[in-house]
């Protein structure tokens, strides 16, 4: 079902609204209920993973992971400019992209430094646990069917998102105020799973997650699914941008040289809903543990537990279909565990065979956090 003009609007009147309401913090009163907040301004908020239910996280319950305010845009004089190595410059409004073939996606989003918390010594940033992710279900345009109406010449490589927000960064220093941007090497950008979105699970885009339109970069690392886009840029030079060399970026080993690369694809990684860290897990019965798995632009073959810190593993049983760019279910019936500390090891490999390493990479910084971290149960 195609959502007309209209029903934007009205939707995304009602969303302002409430929205609005949420922004001033009213002492003892959590403004967003069911979210662990990890920065108040700006509203940086992680999603408890103990109440993970179904494949699909509620709006409301998504995690949010923003630089700078909320830019407060009115739809009504809202215009996404096409600019750059093009035939021809757009400005596009609202109802012209409404216009374009709408497509559904199902996609995991989990920000790089997602489980930064578990890195020793502390590092810089903040400190997420497991719960910088979720899965949801977008709705919107190909950014390729978007380019192709711009034209975009043979010398272009790379295409530049930017939004509607801005700031200073304190560190490392931004050259003042500048806006989020991301760049996609053009082939990925021309792929179906690169999506600029106006819906999230069948509503208007909420504010804090990118009113009225947002990248949703199936398969990479939130860094890139660009917020309250406002102008994109077809690049022929690979783009250079602050969020993708000072911020973001990864240390890669070419001829033995370390060398900076932006962060993109996910890497593979499970995570433990339930039980939670030092839960009590009754002895001799059977304990169900329960958890999520994904490998970015792969789907997910299977999912390894050990209930002795990684001595031995058995297999999860998968709850939910692997697909690329969205996230498994899984469970594992432990049954009959004996009296003592246990350490819960959950671990993912995706279809090509990648899985998540023992140890932590430094050559990573503090991002793409998927190394094995055990969660310490008391069987009593
Ligand atoms: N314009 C804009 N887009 C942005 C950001 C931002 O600060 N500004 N944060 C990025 C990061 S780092 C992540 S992890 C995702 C988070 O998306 P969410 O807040 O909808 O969960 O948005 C990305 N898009
Ligand atoms: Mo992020």
């Amino acid at each position: 079902m195609d959502l007309t003009r209209r029903d934007f609007v009205r939707t995304a009147l009602a969303t302002s609204v409430l929205s609005g309401l949420a922004i001033g913090d009213e002492p003892g009163k959590p403004a967003f209920p069911g979210l662990t907040v990890r920065m108040h301004q700006p509203r940086n908020l992680e999603f408890p993973v103990s109440e993970l239910k179904g494949p699909i996280i509620p709006n409301e319950q998504f995690f949010v992971r923003s630089h700078f305010a909320v830019p407060q845009l009115d739809v009504n004089t809202w215009k996404l400019k096409v600019e750059g190595a093009i035939g021809k410059p757009l400005e596009l409004t609202i109802s012209e992209l409404l216009k374009l073939p709408q497509k559904t996606m199902t996609a995991t989003i989990e920000c790089a430094g997602n489980g930064r918390v578990h890195l020793t010594p502390q590092a810089l940033g903040l400190q997420w646990g497991q719960g910088a992710v979720g899965n949801a279900e977008w709705t919107g345009v190909t950014l390729a069917s978007v380019l192709n109406a711009a034209g975009v010449k043979k010398t272009a490589v790379d295409v530049v998102l930017e939004g509607a927000d801005s700031g200073i960064i304190a560190n490392p220093p931004s050259p003042g105020a500048i806006p989020f941007s991301r760049s996609i090497p053009i082939e990925k950008a021309n792929r179906d799973e690169v999506l600029l979105a106006f819906k999230m699970n069948g509503e208007t885009l909420p504010a804090s997650h990118g009113f009225p339109l947002r990248a949703v970069v199936g398969g990479w690392y939130g860094m890139a699914s660009v917020k309250w886009l406002s102008r994109i840029v077809v690049s022929d030079k690979p783009y250079q941008g602050f969020w993708q060399t000072l911020d973001y970026s990864f240390f890669e080993r070419r001829d033995g040289q370390p060398t900076l690369v932006p962060v993109q694809a996910m890497s593979p990684k499970a995570i433990l809903a339930r039980p939670g860290l030092s839960e009590i897990v009754p002895a001799g019965k059977t304990s169900r543990l329960f958890g999520a798995a994904w490998a970015g632009e792969n789907a997910i073959d299977k999912v390894d537990i050990s209930v002795d810190g990684g001595k031995t593993w058995a297999k999860a049983k998968l709850l939910t279909d692997p697909k690329p760019f969205q996230w498994v279910l899984w469970e594992y019936l432990w049954e009959n565990p004996t009296k003592g500390e246990a350490a819960i090891v959950a671990k993912a490999t995706d279809s090509k065979g990648a899985t998540q390493p023992a140890t932590r990479d430094a050559d990573r910084r503090t991002y793409m956090i998927n190394h094995l971290v055990p969660t310490a149960v008391i069987v009593k």
